[in-house]
C-alpha cells in the first residue's frame, strides 16, 4: 500500500470556521434552534436568489425531501424512474407506497432516456421521477412533452444539480418540482441538507406545511406531514458556504479540465456528454470499455493500491438490489447495466492539488503496463 496521504473521491468544502461562529454567537444568542427559524429563512431567501428559482424548502437532508415532494403531489400508482442512480430515487417511491418501474438510459448522457420513458407508460403511471445524474440535464424538454400528453407529473431527483444552468436558466426549473441534496459530499453541502425547489407560493406553503408533520396552522392539519427540518447550526454552515460557492466551482472545473486534457486520446476510456451551459462539476466519471487495457474493477483496485478512493457511482443498478428485482422494467435497461459495469468516478473536489490530479491521472494512463 502506499505511503502517500489517500485521495478520497471526494472531500467536502468548507468555511473558513471564524465565518461561521458570529452565525453561532446569534444562534446561542437567540436560542431559536429549530422550526424556521432565522437562519433557515434567510437561506431560502439566499439560495432562491442565487440559484434563480422563485422557492426554495430547505429539509434535514435530500432523501426525507424526495420524500415529500412525492407525497407534496398526492400520487398512486406507478412511478418511472431511472436503475442509474442512488438508491434514495427509488427508496422515495415505494416509501410513498408507490411503485417503481425502471426504464432505460441514454447510452450518451447516462439519464433517463424519454423513448423508453413513453414506452414504460401505462394505465397506471402516475409520474416520471428523472435523475439530472452527475448535474448532468436531463432533456427536460422531451420529458415535459410526454408528461403533457400523458397526464403525468415530473418530480427531478435533482440531487447533484446545485447551480447547473441551461440555456433558459437553473435546471431547477423543469418540473413540478426539484429536490436538492446539501450532503457533506454534494457541491453545496451544510453538512447534511436538501432542499426542494417550487414554483408557486401554494406549493410551498405545502411542500412547507409538509415539512412539519402537516401543521397548515396551529390547530389544524392539511394532511400526514414528517419532520423534515433543516435545523439553524445547518442553516448557518449553508450561509458560511454560500460566500464561498463560485470559487469552488471555479477550480472544480479547473480540476475536470486537468481531467479532460489528461485522458484525451487514451484508448478505451469514453466521457460521458454533458449539454449544461453551466455545468458544476459534481462529479467526474469515466466510462472503460474493451479497448482499455484492464477492466473497470481491475482499475478500480489498482488505483486503491495506489491510496487513489474512486467510486463506482452507480453499481449496482438500483434495480439489481434485492427488494427491486422484481420490479417491471429491470428486464429492459441493458444501456444502464452497461454503464454500471463500465464506470469510474474519479476524485473531484475544489481541494484536489495538481500533483493529486497528476498522480490520479499517471495511475490511469499507467494502468496495465
Ligand atoms: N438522489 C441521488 C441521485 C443521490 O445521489 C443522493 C445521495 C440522494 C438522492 C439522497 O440525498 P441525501 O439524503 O444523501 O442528501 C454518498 C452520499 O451519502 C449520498 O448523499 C450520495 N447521494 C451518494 C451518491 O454518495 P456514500 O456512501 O458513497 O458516501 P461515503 O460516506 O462513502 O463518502 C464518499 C467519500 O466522501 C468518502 O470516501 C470520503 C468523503 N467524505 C464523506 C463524508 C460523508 C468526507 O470526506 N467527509 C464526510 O463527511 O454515499
Amino acid at each position: 500500500m502506499s505511503k502517500v496521504p489517500p485521495i478520497m473521491v471526494t472531500r467536502p468544502s468548507l468555511p473558513p470556521l471564524e465565518e461561521l461562529l458570529p452565525y453561532l454567537e446569534g444562534i446561542w444568542q437567540r436560542g431559536v434552534l429549530t422550526n424556521s427559524g432565522p437562519l433557515h429563512q434567510q437561506l431560502e431567501k439566499a439560495l432562491a436568489d442565487y440559484l434563480g428559482v422563485p422557492f426554495v424548502s430547505l429539509f434535514n437532508n435530500g432523501t426525507i425531501a424526495l420524500l415529500t415532494a412525492l407525497k407534496a403531489l398526492d400520487l398512486k400508482g406507478e412511478v418511472i424512474t431511472t436503475p442509474y442512480s442512488f438508491v434514495a430515487t427509488a427508496h422515495a417511491v415505494v416509501w410513498n407506497g408507490l411503485t417503481p418501474v425502471f426504464a432505460d438510459i441514454d447510452a450518451d448522457n447516462l439519464n433517463l432516456s424519454p423513448a423508453a420513458i413513453e414506452a414504460a407508460i401505462t394505465e397506471q403511471t402516475c409520474a416520471i421521477l428523472p435523475v439530472h445524474c452527475y448535474g448532468s440535464p436531463c432533456d427536460s424538454a422531451a420529458i415535459a412533452d410526454i408528461a403533457r400528453r400523458h397526464n403525468l407529473k415530473v418530480v427531478y431527483d435533482a440531487a447533484h444539480a446545485f447551480a447547473v444552468e441551461d440555456a433558459g436558466g437553473s435546471i431547477l426549473r423543469h418540473g413540478d418540482l426539484a429536490v436538492l441534496s446539501l450532503h457533506a459530499t454534494k457541491v453545496f453541502n451544510t453538512f447534511e441538507g436538501g432542499a426542494i425547489i417550487s414554483h408557486s407560493e401554494s406549493m410551498k406553503q405545502r411542500v412547507d406545511a409538509l415539512r412539519n408533520f402537516g401543521f397548515a396552522d396551529e390547530v389544524s392539519l392539511m394532511g400526514i406531514g414528517g419532520n423534515g427540518k433543516m435545523n439553524e447550526f445547518n442553516a448557518a454552515v449553508g450561509l458560511a458556504q454560500l460566500a464561498h460557492i463560485d470559487e469552488a466551482l471555479a477550480r472544480r472545473a479547473e480540476v475536470a479540465e486537468r481531467y479532460r486534457a489528461g485522458l484525451a486520446g487514451v484508448a478505451g476510456i469514453r466521457l460521458p456528454s454533458g449539454q449544461a451551459l453551466r455545468h458544476n462539476h459534481s462529479y467526474f466519471p469515466i466510462l472503460l470499455d474493451a479497448n482499455f487495457p484492464l477492466g473497470r474493477d481491475q482499475l478500480h483496485e489498482q488505483m486503491k493500491q495506489a491510496g487513489i478512493f474512486a467510486r463506482r457511482y452507480f453499481y449496482p443498478l438500483i434495480c439489481d438490489f434485492t427488494p427491486y428485482k422484481n420490479a417491471r422494467g429491470t428486464d429492459a435497461v441493458s444501456q444502464a447495466r452497461l454503464a454500471a459495469d463500465q464506470v469510474l468516478c474519479l476524485p473531484i473536489y475544489p481541494g484536489l492539488s495538481d500533483a493529486e490530479i497528476s498522480r490520479v491521472l499517471d495511475c490511469i494512463t499507467g494502468a496495465g503496463r
